[in-house]
């Protein structure tokens, strides 16, 4: 068994927690659709007795997972909202989670409308500033849930620095790491407790599973995770835990050419007469761009940005292109566009995304694999329907 922890990402990516399938030396996981497991005996078994509380596709995808992500345990979710939602089940009535302001619009929705009813509060500050998240702790904070870069407008929030305050008033620290990948950032290695993905994105990479994870080197809280995995039972199907597994196998040539693109986009925009406001952390002026540098390989395939011209203006430009599809999600091959204030973030209230800065003209981008001569040319042809609209 050769010794994972001394291989290389782009090898793990495509060998971790998988061998050829003892029976027949199939190469490729076997995809085991059988919701049951016969047992020797009562409760004889060599580790599969029921599908929601193992599963052998599964676990070969959690092993891939952990690999990736450097972390002892990876537990595998339906959607990376199950994911965040069975992580704040660990919590009681009482505490109190301080979250990061600018993220996704249905992680919001959970602290805001789901946790809330049993009683976990949440304090939503800027961490971009460690110095204020330090203040909002309080005696009955239990959590520090970020998300860096943030979606949508990719803020940075220092790792190392929160995972210091975390440490010193022992707390939780849960990193959502979706937008940038095990291939760009490790949460773990910067002292943070967790990380979530949801898998749905850069992990599977097709558009065509929904997936969650949640990671951590810490054995009694995987366990309680674990525990909560079976019970609450909001696990992936073995058919998605394969179709994630074998898109995890290009993870690591997929966030090169995503990461190229997305730089190549982001710079053209910023001297682009239409465009207010560019946010991509590979920016020298992007204020979070020495953060980026730090604590990440490279700043990743997602691109916002103001365009002139308001609702009609954006509304006309997302209707125009033809290569990106005006959609929610990230992080598939394929190009996707889409205005936050109407789509993904339409659950945090208008106030909240004003005053963070979610306007009426930002667009968000996910820059997939394709040829970005070919992007730009479709984002041109938005541009000129933006410019026909505002006139
Ligand atoms: O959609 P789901 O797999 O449940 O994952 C939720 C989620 C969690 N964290 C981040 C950072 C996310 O971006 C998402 C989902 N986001 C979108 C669908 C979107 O278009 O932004």
């Amino acid at each position: 068994m050769h010794q994972e922890n001394k291989l290389g990402f782009d090898t793990l990516a495509i060998h971790a927690g998988q061998k050829p399938d003892p029976v027949s030396g199939a190469v490729m996981t076997p995809i085991v659709l059988s919701s049951t497991f016969a047992q020797e005996g009562p409760g004889a078994h060599n580790g599969f007795d029921y599908s929601r509380a193992g599963n052998p596709t599964r676990d070969a995808l959690e092993g891939c997972f952990a690999a990736l992500e450097g972390a002892k345990h990876a537990i595998a979710f339906g959607s990376g909202c199950a994911a965040t939602t069975t992580i704040l089940l660990t919590l009681k009535s009482g505490d109190h989670v301080v979250v990061g302001d600018d993220l996704y619009g249905g992680t919001f929705r959970i602290f805001d409308k789901v946790v809330k009813q049993f009683g976990v509060s949440a304090t939503f500050l800027d961490m971009s500033d460690p110095a204020k998240v330090a203040s909002a702790v309080r005696p009955e904070t239990k959590m520090i849930w970020m998300e860096t870069p943030s979606n949508p407008l990719l803020k940075i929030s220092d790792i190392a620095a929160i995972a210091d305050i975390a440490k010193k008033k022992n707390l939780i620290l849960a990193v959502d790491n979706t937008f940038a990948t095990p291939a760009l950032q490790n949460p773990l290695a910067l002292g943070a407790t967790l990380a979530v993905h949801s898998s749905t994105k850069y992990l599977n990479g097709h558009s065509d599973v929904v997936g969650g994870v949640a990671m951590t080197s810490d054995d009694a809280l995987a366990e309680k995770l674990r525990f909560l995995q079976k019970s609450v039972g909001a696990v992936p199907s073995p058919f998605d835990c394969y179709l994630v597994l074998r898109g995890l196998k290009t993870l690591g040539v997929r966030m090169r050419q995503h990461v190229e693109g997305a730089r190549a986009i982001a710079e053209w925009l910023a001297s682009h007469p239409q465009v207010e406001r560019v946010l991509y952390p590979g920016l020298a002026k992007h204020p979070g761009h020495a953060i980026a540098q730090k604590q990440m390989r490279a700043p990743g395939g997602m691109v916002s940005f103001d365009l002139r011209g308001g609702i009609p203006a954006a509304t006309a430009f997302l209707k125009a292109l033809t290569i990106f599809a005006c959609a929610e999600s990230l992080g598939g091959v394929e190009s996707l566009a889409e205005h936050p204030a109407i789509m993904t973030h339409a659950s945090v209230p208008a106030e909240n995304r004003r005053a963070l800065g979610i306007g009426d003209g930002l667009l968000r981008l996910s820059i997939g694999i394709e040829d970005v001569g070919d992007l730009r040319t479709d984002l041109e042809v938005g541009f000129a329907a933006a410019k026909r609209a505002a006139s």
